[in-house]
């Protein structure tokens, strides 16, 4: 093939995007409760060693995009637009007032508000610093971010701690690290009651987010398991007011199924929130959209949400990979990723009305009967048992359309 010249390549994307068809509407898209980040929507490509491979984009960027896509909702930390500088001062209410602007011309809400405790200098340490003019600061954060939150009409604030750890063993001590974690939080929901009797607005949901590995040699709250045990360790003034947002990507990383650590957060009745994206195990946080990489394993996690009713968002919180263009970003990123959300669900549906799903299931429940003697229950259920593999392999067929007919060879 000769070059492709670089004015072309744009229409060549455009062409072989809609020759792989597939895409729902916007209409079709706005009936999910997805929010599109604008950390995710205006990340550059960098990292530890990486440069940025994209402009920088704004976020009346974002918002118009999203909104022309048919994601319903957006999510921001307190300084992805509002500068360190203007953070607490009045000048970051003009710029609130700008956002509110562009997310009603474009349809959009603002569905989460989070305070980022992990990027400044000031928060090296984490904000649940020994220096308490530290832990004052991120206190004020904190709050502040709940006022944005309100003034955005978000329901849901998301903390991911960031660096709460440290790289040296011995000079951090854990529980009073914990202690003072608690106490940013005891903080944020104080505000959060007095802003929402002010406003008569319902509370909002905080939701703690764990990522097991930073630059770090250890996180304290590495998993959604440790977040749950602190959510109800006493240290919390509201346990009520906090849960989970538990990551995908994040579960993974340390190994865990993600299917797993989110059913033990249903029975906990801890999932606020969910951060869609996908990746690998054991290795960075690559961030990759949705289903691109385990589609199987992000079948059987929204079967597991369909059939328990979680109804609340879904935040694409990717990060579209440095070799994708800026155009390349809301042309493919973006949508793909919600496709495939789209379709996964869809998929979800169809599983549980399965026949094959439902005998086997039930099947499994009603065991081999009558056995008393432990060698009469092994051999009541031995043929039974072999339905778990079947039941696997049906879900393959269910992903790649074989009930449905289609067929190889
Ligand atoms: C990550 C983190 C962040 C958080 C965000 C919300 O994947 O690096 O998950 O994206 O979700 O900071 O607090
Ligand atoms: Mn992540
Ligand atoms: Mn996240």
């Amino acid at each position: 093939m000769a070059p492709i010249a670089k004015e072309k390549q744009r229409s060549l994307i455009d062409r072989l995007v809609a020759v792989s068809g597939g895409s729902y509407s916007p209409e079709e898209r706005r009936k999910y409760y997805i929010s599109g980040p604008q950390w995710a929507g205006a990340y550059e490509g960098q990292a530890l060693f990486h440069a940025p491979t994209r402009e920088p984009v704004g976020f009346e960027e974002v918002i118009r995009n999203l909104g022309e896509l048919g994601v319903s909702c957006w999510a921001t930390h307190d300084s992805d637009v509002i500068g360190a500088d203007d953070l607490l001062t009045d000048r970051q209410w003009a710029i609130v007032a700008r956002i509110d602007k562009a997310l009603d011309d474009n349809g959009v809400r603002c569905s989460m508000v989070t305070c980022e405790t992990f990027f400044h200098p000031v928060f090296a340490a984490s904000a649940a610093a020994e220096a308490p003019e530290i832990r004052r600061y991120g206190v004020r954060r904190l709050q502040n971010t709940v006022d944005i939150g309100h003034a955005l009409g978000a329901h849901y604030a998301v903390y991911w701690p960031g660096t709460l750890g440290y790289m040296v063993q011995g000079a951090v001590e854990e529980t009073q690290m914990l202690r003072w974690f608690a106490d940013g939080l005891n903080a944020a929901c104080k505000r959060d009651i007095e802003v929402a009797r002010e406003k008569g607005r319902p509370t909002l949901k905080h939701c703690l987010e764990a990522k097991p590995f930073e630059p770090q040699a250890q996180i304290i709250l590495p998993s959604s398991d440790a977040m749950l045990a602190f959510i109800s360790s006493g240290l919390l003034d509201h346990p009520e007011m906090v849960g989970l947002n538990p990551e995908y990507l994040h579960e993974l990383m340390w190994g865990g199924a993600a299917r797993a650590v989110l059913a033990r957060a249903l029975l906990c009745k801890k999932l606020f929130h969910f951060d869609i994206n996908d990746g690998y195990p054991l290795k960075h946080d690559v961030d990759l959209g949705v289903g691109i990489v385990n589609p199987l394993d992000w079948l059987n996690v929204l079967v597991l949400l369909r059939s328990h009713g979680y109804e609340g968002p879904f935040n694409l919180d990717f990060k579209p990979p440095r070799t994708t263009s800026n155009y390349g970003v809301w042309k493919v990123s973006f949508p793909s990723a919600v496709d495939r959300f789209i379709t996964l669900w869809n998929i979800a549906g169809e599983v549980m009305e399965d026949p094959v799903m439902q005998e086997a299931a039930a099947a499994l429940k009603a065991g081999g009967g009558g056995a008393e003697d432990v060698d009469d229950i092994v051999a009541a259920n031995k043929e039974l048992l072999t339905l778990h593999e079947l039941m696997g392999h049906r879900m393959f067929q269910l992903l790649i359309g074989q009930h449905r007919g289609r067929a190889f060879g």
